[in-house]
């Protein structure tokens, strides 16, 4: 992150602090000009306090709440991580796929319930999610994964996404469909459908061997296209060629793939190759590959992005696209693998801010509540005092005696509901004598 996202990051945070300050200095100048006894009024600040500032005493009361604890507390640690998505490349996207490598947990204090994990819209529209390549710190504790999610967005239009998470163990998995990685932004739609078959592959130069889909050694989807073959005189590699050319991209487009060599010693070349049934462009990445890692090759296409031969190119119509190795002499033999080819867009730009962590109020500990001895809860705020608490529809307490003088006030607030999911809604508290 750069000195100006971080100064973006603290101006929001003090932007927040700064309206938490105004909203709590209103509600508690409410409270006094509503109150006329300063007892009342502790009173009242403490039966707010306790209801929706803290999380109670043991934190999760709530499991065992046949037990009175020992301080109760409607509150839980909710983290969120805000993410900007930056569109710089003038191109409309549908469905496009983003994904962010988060660390939830670094040093496993269990922060993170993999199945708390929401991705929310900044109009707390609930986006549909996929978790991959996640470790854990204990059970279903994560420590860090991947998380990714489909975006709409216009041409230079910036968005704003929330991911929370929060380490309340007994919030359930949401009931996701498979994420759609069928976007206008990729070709094919899919970025792995070319890999997944051995369908318009050939092999390029060499002596022998055969184009196999190799369902064990890949990086995308069930498999990589796969050759293991001995040089000719001078080249050996894949050519991926299909009848129609391939349309639907334009200069300025991305070429995307992943590559591997097994063995990169005594060859001369290895290269990166399209044609768009006029010129050849090309680039020699062999100072980028290293003999049996895989290589992810990703390169603008247009004429200043460092093609070797680009006289010319039109990348709305391309014929085939190579990737080969060169060499002096016959019968080295050698296997080289090409997965998830693919043209796309401009990538997004995807910034990730670091998590913050807010009270939000636990629909879990207010069903917990909710099944606790109403007297029983009066008696801990003392001088036969009542009280109503309202989160949305839902209620806890007795009907509030306007005759009696009710002080209530009303905080909007964000929720953490029984099925993980998130929204702000006002709470309500009355309290009267
Ligand atoms: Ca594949
Ligand atoms: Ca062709």
């Amino acid at each position: 992150m750069n000195y100006i996202d971080f100064g973006i990051a603290v101006s929001l945070f003090l932007i927040f602090f700064g309206l938490v300050l105004i909203f709590t200095t209103n509600y508690f100048s409410n409270l006094s000009s509503l109150t006329k006894t300063s007892e009342f009024r502790a009173v009242s600040e403490g039966v707010f306090n306790i209801f929706f500032e803290r999380k109670g005493t043991p934190e999760n009361w709530e499991k065992n709440y046949s037990v009175f604890p020992v301080q109760l507390g409607l509150a839980g640690d909710l983290y969120i991580i805000p993410v900007l998505i930056k569109e710089d490349g003038g191109l409309d996207r549908t469905n496009e796929p983003i994904t962010v490598e988060i660390i939830f947990d670094e040093t496993c204090q269990n922060k993170s319930w993999n199945n708390t994990i929401r991705v929310y819209d900044e109009n707390y529209n609930q986006m549909n999610l996929e978790i991959s390549n996640a470790t854990y710190c204990i059970s279903q504790f994560l420590n860090q994964s991947n998380i990714t999610w489909n975006v709409n967005i216009s041409a230079n239009q910036n968005k704003n996404y929330f991911l929370y998470y929060s380490p309340d163990d007994s919030i359930t998995a949401p009931s996701y469909v498979p994420l759609s990685y069928n976007t206008s932004s990729w070709i094919p739609t899919d970025r792995d459908e070319w890999t997944n078959t051995t369908t318009s592959w050939s092999r390029l130069g060499g002596a022998s061997g055969t184009v196999t889909n190799d369902t064990t050694y890949k990086k995308i989807g069930n498999s990589s296209v796969n050759i293991t073959g001995t040089f000719d005189t001078n080249t050996l590699g894949l050519r991926y060629n299909p009848y129609n050319n391939i349309t639907g991209a334009s200069n300025g487009w991305y070429v995307d793939a992943w590559l591997y060599i097994d063995d990169k010693s005594n060859l001369k070349n290895v290269t990166f190759r399209m044609n768009d049934n006029n010129v050849s462009i090309l680039v020699n990445i062999t100072d980028y590959v290293s003999s049996g890692i895989w290589h992810h090759f990703e390169k603008r296409i247009d004429s200043t992005s460092g093609w070797l031969n680009w006289t010319s190119f039109n990348a709305s119509s391309i014929d085939y696209i190579d990737f080969y190795s060169e060499n002096n002499s016959k019968d080295l033999t050698r296997t080289i693998k090409i997965d998830g080819l693919h043209l796309k867009k401009k990538p997004l730009e995807v910034k990730t801010f670091p998590e913050t962590l807010t009270n939000a109020f636990s629909s879990v500990k207010f069903n917990a509540l909710k099944n606790m001895d109403y007297d029983e809860i009066r008696k801990t705020l003392g001088e036969n005092y009542q009280f109503k608490i309202e989160v949305g529809g839902d209620s806890y307490g007795e009907p509030v005696n306007k005759s009696a003088n009710a002080v209530c006030y009303d905080y909007p607030r964000v929720i953490q509901s029984t099925n993980g999911s998130i929204n702000k809604a006002v709470t309500r508290l009355c309290i009267w004598k």
